[in-house]
C-alpha cells in the first residue's frame, strides 16, 4: 500500500528545498528496506542490525552534529528524517535518537578532543554502537537519586552500579554512563554527577538483554552492570558538571522524538483512511458514516496541530531561542497525539487492526513505550507547570 504524507495546512511550503529532498530520501529508504521487514522483526523483537551503516550513510546517526565526519544538518531536515523513520517503527527511531542524541551528543558536547576525535567519526557511520545509561532500578523519573557509583583510583575511576532499560545496550560497543563520583559535589543534589564513556568488553561491565517487552519489541533493551569496572582516565567526559550533562541530551533526544511521533500518527492516519474507504459493511464504505468521519478529522486536526508545533520548534532551535520547557511542551502533546491517533486508527481497522499486517496496532504498542521514556507524560506536565508558576510540583 503507498504511503500519502498528510498536508493539510500545505506546510511542505514553508520547507526548504533540501529539508524536503533529505525527507523524501529517508522517505524512500524506509519505503523500500525498512517496511518490508518491520513487521517480522516486531514479531521476532529483533533489530535489523544489517541496516545499520545505511543509517549511516544516510546521515540518521548525530544528523545535525557538526565537524568528525558528521551531517551537520539543520534542525528541521533532522526533525524531518526522524518523521520518516517513526512513520515506520519507533523502536528504530529510537536506534538513532540513542545513537546520536543520547551517545554522540554527550562526547561531542562534554568530550575532550582525544574522545571525539576517537568515537565521532567512527559512530556517525555506523562502525561503533552507543548507548546512554541515566535510569536505574529504583530511579526512573527522579535521575538525580542516583546510586551508580564512581570513586577515583589509580590510573582511573572504579564505578559499580545499575543501569536499567537501556536501548541499545545489548549491541552497544560503548556507554556514556552517568555515575556519582565521590567526593565531587557542592552539597546541590546531583552536582556529584559525571558521565564517563564505558568501552565494551571493559572487566568489570556486562550487559544482559531484557526480554518479553510487548512494546519497542524492534529495539534492543538491556541492563547494565558495573561491579568494581575499572576505567582509565581519560573515560570521564571533561567539560560537564552536575545533572545538566544528561538533562542537555535528554533536551536533544526529547526534541526527536517530538518530531518522530508525527510521523508514526501520519501513518496510522494514512492506514485508517485507506481501510475506511474500502471496507464497507452495511450498505457503504465505512469512510461514509458520521461517526467514522468524525475519527478521521480528529486526527487530521490534531496530526496538522503537532506538524506545526514541531515545525516552529524546529525554527526556535535552528535560532540557537530554544528552551528546554518548550520542548517539554512538544514532547507532551505530540506523543499524547499519536497515541491518540494510533489507538482511533487501531478501532477503524476493527478485528484488522490488531494484526501486524497493519501498522496501527504496531504504533499504538510502541507509544506506550514513548510515552514513559525521556521524561513521562506526568513529567512533562510537572516541568511545564513549574516553568508557568515558578512552583516546584515535583517532591
Ligand atoms: P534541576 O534542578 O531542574 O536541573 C539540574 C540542572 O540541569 C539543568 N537542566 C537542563 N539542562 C538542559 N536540558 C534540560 N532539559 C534541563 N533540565 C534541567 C538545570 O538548569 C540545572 O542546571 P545547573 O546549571 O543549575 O546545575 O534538575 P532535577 O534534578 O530537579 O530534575 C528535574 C527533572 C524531574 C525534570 C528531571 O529529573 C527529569 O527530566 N526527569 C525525567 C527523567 C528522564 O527523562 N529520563 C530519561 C532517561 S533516557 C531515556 O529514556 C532514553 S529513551 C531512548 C530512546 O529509545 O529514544
Ligand atoms: P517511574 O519514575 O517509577 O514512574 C511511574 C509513574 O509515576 C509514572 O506514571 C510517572 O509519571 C509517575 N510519577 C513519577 N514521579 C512523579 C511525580 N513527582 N509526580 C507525579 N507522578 C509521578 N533510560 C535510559 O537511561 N536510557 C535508555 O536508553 C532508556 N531506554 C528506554 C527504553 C524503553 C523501552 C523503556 C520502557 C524505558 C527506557 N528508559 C531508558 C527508561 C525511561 O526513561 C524510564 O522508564 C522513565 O524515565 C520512567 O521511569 P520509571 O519507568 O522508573 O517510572
Amino acid at each position: 500500500m503507498t504511503f500519502t504524507a498528510l498536508d493539510y495546512y500545505e506546510i511542505d511550503e514553508l520547507l526548504t528545498e533540501e529539508e524536503r529532498m533529505i525527507r523524501d530520501s529517508v522517505r524512500r529508504f524506509v519505503e523500500a528496506k525498512l517496511e518490508p521487514v518491520i513487521a517480522k522483526h516486531y514479531e521476532h523483537a529483533t533489530f535489523p542490525t544489517e541496516l545499520i551503516k545505511e543509517f549511516g550513510e544516510l546521515g540518521l546517526l548525530g544528523s545535525n552534529l557538526e565537524g568528525y565526519d558528521c551531517p551537520g544538518m539543520g534542525a528541521v531536515a533532522y526533525g524531518l528524517a526522524m518523521q520518516e523513520l517513526e512513520r515506520c517503527d519507533s523502536g528504530i527511531r529510537s536506534f538513532c535518537s540513542v545513537q546520536g542524541s543520547l551517545a554522540m551528543y554527550p562526547i561531542w558536547a562534554y568530550g575532550s578532543e582525544a574522545q571525539k576525535q576517537k568515537y565521532l567519526p567512527k559512530m556517525t557511520k555506523g562502525q561503533l554502537i552507543g548507548c546512554f545509561g541515566l535510569t536505574e532500578p529504583d530511579f526512573g523519573s527522579n535521575p538525580t537519586g542516583m546510586i551508580t557509583k564512581a570513586k577515583k583510583v589509580p590510573g582511573g575511576y572504579e564505578i559499580d552500579g545499575v543501569k536499567r532499560w537501556i536501548t541499545n545496550g545489548p549491541i552497544a560497543d560503548l556507554a556514556v554512563v552517568w555515575a556519582k563520583l565521590e567526593g565531587a559535589g557542592d552539597g546541590r543534589p546531583g552536582s556529584d554527577v559525571r558521565g564517563f564513556i564505558v568501552d565494551k568488553g571493559t572487566l568489570g561491565f556486562s550487559v544482559v538483554k531484557m526480554e518479553d517487552k510487548w512494546s519497542l519489541r524492534a529495539s534492543l533493551t538491556g541492563e547494565l552492570f558495573f561491579e568494581g569496572c575499572v576505567v582509565p582516565e581519560d573515560a570521564i567526559l571533561p567539560n560537564v558538571k552536575g545533572m545538566k550533562g544528561p538533562l542537555g541530551c535528554l533536551s536533544q533526544a526529547r526534541y526527536g522524538i517530538a518530531w518522530g511521533v508525527v510521523g508514526a500518527a501520519m501513518s496510522c492516519y494514512d492506514s485508517a483512511l485507506s481501510y475506511a474507504k474500502e471496507r464497507v459493511q452495511f450498505s457503504r464504505p465505512i469512510a461514509g458514516y458520521q461517526l467514522v468521519q468524525k475519527k478521521l478529522v480528529d486526527m487530521v486536526q490534531e496530526i496538522t496541530k503537532a506538524q506545526l508545533l514541531a515545525l516552529r520548534l524546529g525554527r526556535l532551535k535552528e535560532a540557537k531561542k530554544i528552551k528546554p520547557t518548550q520542548i517539554s511542551l512538544a514532547k507532551r502533546n505530540n506523543v499524547q497525539m499519536a497515541l491518540d491517533c494510533a489507538r482511533t486508527a487501531r478501532d477503524i481497522l476493527g478485528g484488522n487492526g490488531i494484526m501486524y499486517a497493519y501498522p496501527p496496532g504496531r504504533h499504538m504498542l510502541n507509544l506506550e513505550t514513548v510515552y514513559t521514556y525521556e521524561g513521562t507524560n506526568d513529567i512533562h506536565t510537572l516541568i511545564v507547570g513549574q516553568d508557568i508558576t515558578g512552583i516546584s510540583a515535583f517532591e
